[in-house]
């Protein structure tokens, strides 16, 4: 009765495509049209600079707070651009660059980030759930509706995204072992940034990788680097196909970095290098994009540029139609309306701060 190694269903692998230094395992390359790797340029380039007009306008007081998906957008279009439109897009706070690709107008985000519920309406035909502030919530919703999708006979899968913070709560646990147990057909996507704000990923857990949590459920579990949009891509259609096999969900981490502040409300130099941050810049997923289109001769330097210029068009464009619908509006305080039916003294101090405050900023 010797002691054995007990044999896991998974083992845990690292998948990287396309590397920082522009190498390309050309057998592992997913199959893409070009106008699709076009969109997907697009996509980063169009959530890229999005970021960073948003967050000049939060600087000026012209919008609210917001997290930016800056650094993380091959995570992001990777993984959507690998399910269908009639899947479930189930996002955190952070899916800018996801929510762009599935047709949310920056209009409706630019809104919603500047305080009015109108802006986190979903598109009647689009198939997301709104944005998830509460950490890991969204993770048992994901795994509901996929459950709800098996039972009703639906070939279609459900996809969330969170954080490596995420990976310490409950929800986190409960969500991924319920998927396992009822077989459902759930992608989870885990994007590593390396920090839950201030928290750094060494010391949110003691685990090599975040990925190998997945086999505690017995379930496939994948590290891929997240700045590398055909590998992210490669493994979700990978997950996603066995999700539509009726072969169960799988977790994928992808190892990226946040550049930006967690939240406008965050300043990062607090606690971490500058260094660090600039050693990142070095592995920018678009750069690395680019270089690739450019040696499949999809791309020039004068269309990135074309592209670059258009794009913020599209974002200044985006400014005025919601600056107008804000007009229409009217301050966005029917944010304190809808939690209680009699608003505590608490909220109601807040509401009157925040008009004054609105007004005497109009004069
Ligand atoms: C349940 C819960 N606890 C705490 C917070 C405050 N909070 C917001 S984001 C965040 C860190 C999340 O880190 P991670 O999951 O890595 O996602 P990231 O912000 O890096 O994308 C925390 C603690 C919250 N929103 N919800
Ligand atoms: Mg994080």
């Amino acid at each position: 009765m010797p002691r054995k190694k007990i044999k896991l269903d998974h083992q845990i692998e690292n998948l990287s495509i396309l590397n920082e230094k522009g190498k390309l395992d050309k057998d592992l390359v997913p199959e893409i049209d070009d106008k699709t790797l076009l969109r997907m340029h697009r996509t980063m380039v169009l959530s890229r600079r999005f970021d960073e007009h948003q967050l000049r306008w939060q600087r000026q007081g012209r919008i609210g707070t917001f997290a930016p998906a800056k650094g993380q957008e091959a995570s992001q279009v990777g993984s959507i651009a690998a399910i269908e439109p009639s899947d479930w897009m189930v996002p955190s706070f952070r899916e800018t660059t996801a929510a762009i690709w599935r047709g949310t107008p920056l209009t409706g985000l630019l809104l919603y980030n500047a305080g009015y519920n109108e802006g986190g309406r979903i598109p009647d035909d689009q198939n997301d759930l709104p944005i998830a502030i509460p950490v890991a919530s969204q993770i048992s919703h994901a795994v509901g509706i996929a459950y709800a999708m098996k039972c009703r006979g639906e070939k279609h899968l459900a996809m969330t995204y969170f954080g490596d913070g995420a990976t310490s709560e409950g929800d986190f646990h409960e969500g991924l072992n319920l998927a396992q147990v009822y077989n459902t057909p759930t992608v989870f996507i885990c994007q590593n940034n390396q920090w839950a704000i201030s928290t750094p990923r060494e010391i949110q857990t003691r685990t090599k990788t975040l990925a190998q949590k997945a086999l505690a459920y017995g379930m496939p579990g994948l590290q891929v680097d997240g700045n590398d949009l055909l590998a992210v891509y490669a493994a979700t259609r990978e997950a996603a196909d066995r999700a539509r096999k009726g072969d169960g969900p799988t977790l994928i981490e992808c190892v990226t970095y946040r550049i930006e502040v967690h939240t406008t409300a965050d300043d990062p130099s607090k606690y971490r290098s500058e260094e660090e941050v600039e050693a990142w810049k070095k592995r920018d997923p678009i750069v690395r994009f680019e270089r690739y289109l450019k040696t499949k001769k999809l791309l020039s330097d004068d269309d990135i540029e074309g592209i670059d210029e258009e794009v913020i068009k599209e974002v200044k464009g985006a400014w005025k139609e919601a600056e107008d619908q804000m007009k229409q509006l009217g301050d966005p305080v029917d944010m304190f309306d809808h939690l209680y039916a009699e608003r505590p003294p608490y909220l109601e101090e807040q509401r009157q701060d925040m008009k004054q405050s609105l007004e005497a900023r109009r004069g």
